[in-house]
């Protein structure tokens, strides 16, 4: 029976039930240059401490989710070395001193291969971790992630990552569109901007779960390793 495999986890508008095979964990975007010091985001003035108090709490998510054996999928924002997928108007959006493609402080900014565009260490993917690289801020724009899912038969995501208003939010309303249940976890998603992380959260559980739900790691630590 499929039902005996549902956990129940609270979260917000209304508890969120998954089948954990059916699950997977999408972690978005935990790249160097998004988090750390000295990285691409901070060169542009951005407070890197609000994305890397979400390192912990998905570290440990992480950590059980692998325990249990479930799917764990990555994803990266970043472009070709040769840019040819990157919009013009993305590349001169902001009119910054350094752009997409230019050199940054760790590498090539947001270009596949550089060290700044890699996931953070503590978050590292393993072997066998689908990682997705990704060009624009939703995580199934032109990538095959629908198809990975469709494949594992995966119909609920529990969303983490940075940055909540911007790749978190588009990725979550890509997924809602396509018939996922999102799960988004407050405490392992992060904005440069705490008024964006407020209102990124309300925006995806109003309206009865517009466009998905809100809950804790802890929570779902705990459903998973009582399976
Ligand atoms: N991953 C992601 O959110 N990319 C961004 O560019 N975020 C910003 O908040 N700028």
């Amino acid at each position: 029976m499929a039902h005996e495999k549902l956990l129940t986890v609270p979260a917000e508008p209304y508890p969120f039930e998954f089948d954990p095979a059916r699950s997977a964990l999408l972690i978005i975007d935990m790249q160097r240059d998004f988090l750390e010091p000295g990285g691409f985001g901070a060169m542009l003035g951005n407070d890197v401490g609000q994305l890397r108090r979400t390192i912990e709490p998905n570290r440990r998510l992480l950590g059980a989710w692998r325990e249990a054996g479930l799917l764990v999928i990555h994803t990266r924002e970043g472009h070709r070395p040769d840019l040819a997928d990157l919009p013009p108007a993305k590349q001169v959006r902001g009119h910054g001193a350094k752009t997409i493609g230019d050199d940054g402080p760790m590498g090539r900014i947001l270009v596949r291969g550089e060290a700044g565009h890699d996931i953070i260490p503590e978050l590292y993917p393993k072997t066998g971790e689908p990682v997705i690289d990704k060009p624009g801020k939703g995580a199934f724009f032109a990538t095959d992630l629908h198809a990975i899912l469709q494949n594992r038969g995966i119909d609920r995501l529990v969303v983490t990552g940075v940055t909540t208003e911007v790749c978190v939010n588009t990725s979550v309303r890509e997924a809602n569109d396509r018939g996922y249940d999102c799960l988004v976890l407050e405490d392992c998603v992060g904005s440069y901007f705490p008024e964006f992380q407020e209102m990124g959260l309300k925006m995806i559980k109003a309206q009865g779960g517009i466009f998905g739900w809100v809950g804790k790691s802890a929570d779902v630590i705990g459903a998973i390793a009582k399976k």
